[in-house]
């Protein structure tokens, strides 16, 4: 059967540290589901319609990879939903570390999905939605930062559109 993996994460919206993992996961997997995992009780940026759409658009060259929206779920409940055995996770610094691995030992013990990470490109790992949301809202150049697709949606929507 087909080796797929999902890539969970917020993505309000896209950037090119996102990418990287996508693209990444995309060469070792038959299969990448990016899955938009929000909290219905937060009103974001993007809604999660606007999420998918924008990753979709950055994805277009990968012809293994798709997105869809989740709600607030386990990420392991949508990896069993999609048939996937994996997630994949970017890995900045010792502050992801001690975040990301006690909900990987979770995952594994609960459902044995596993979580592979990766370590980030250093010249994206700085790169997160909330610093280039601010960014942008005072003017900043970002365009170097998120994928081609979203420097438009995201400037409008910074300035109040
Ligand atoms: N370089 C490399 N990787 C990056 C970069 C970058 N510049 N920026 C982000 N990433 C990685 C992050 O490490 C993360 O793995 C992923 O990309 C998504 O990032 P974000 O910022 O869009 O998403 P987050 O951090 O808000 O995470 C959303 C999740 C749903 C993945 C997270 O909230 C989560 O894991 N929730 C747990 C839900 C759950 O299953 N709980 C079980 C508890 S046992």
């Amino acid at each position: 059967s087909a080796r797929r993996c999902v890539s969970p994460g917020s993505f309000d919206p896209i950037t090119m540290g996102h990418l990287d993992v996508i693209e990444r996961a995309a060469k070792l997997f038959d299969e990448v589901i990016v899955a938009v995992v929000y909290n219905p009780d937060k009103k974001g940026t993007f809604s999660p319609e606007e999420r998918v759409e924008l990753i979709e658009k950055t994805v277009a060259h990968l012809p293994n990879v798709r997105a869809q929206a989740f709600g607030n779920r386990l990420v392991v409940d949508v990896c069993r939903e999609v048939d996937a055995a994996v997630m994949v996770k970017g890995l900045r610094d010792g502050t992801d570390f001690s975040y990301e691995m006690p909900m990987a030992q979770m995952n594994t013990q609960m459902t044995g999905v596993e979580t592979f990470f990766m370590a980030a490109t250093p010249a994206v790992s700085h790169y997160s939605s909330s610093l280039i949301r601010v960014c942008a809202q005072h003017g900043a150049d970002v365009s170097k930062m998120v994928p081609p697709p979203v420097l438009e949606p995201l400037l409008e929507r910074m300035r109040g559109n």
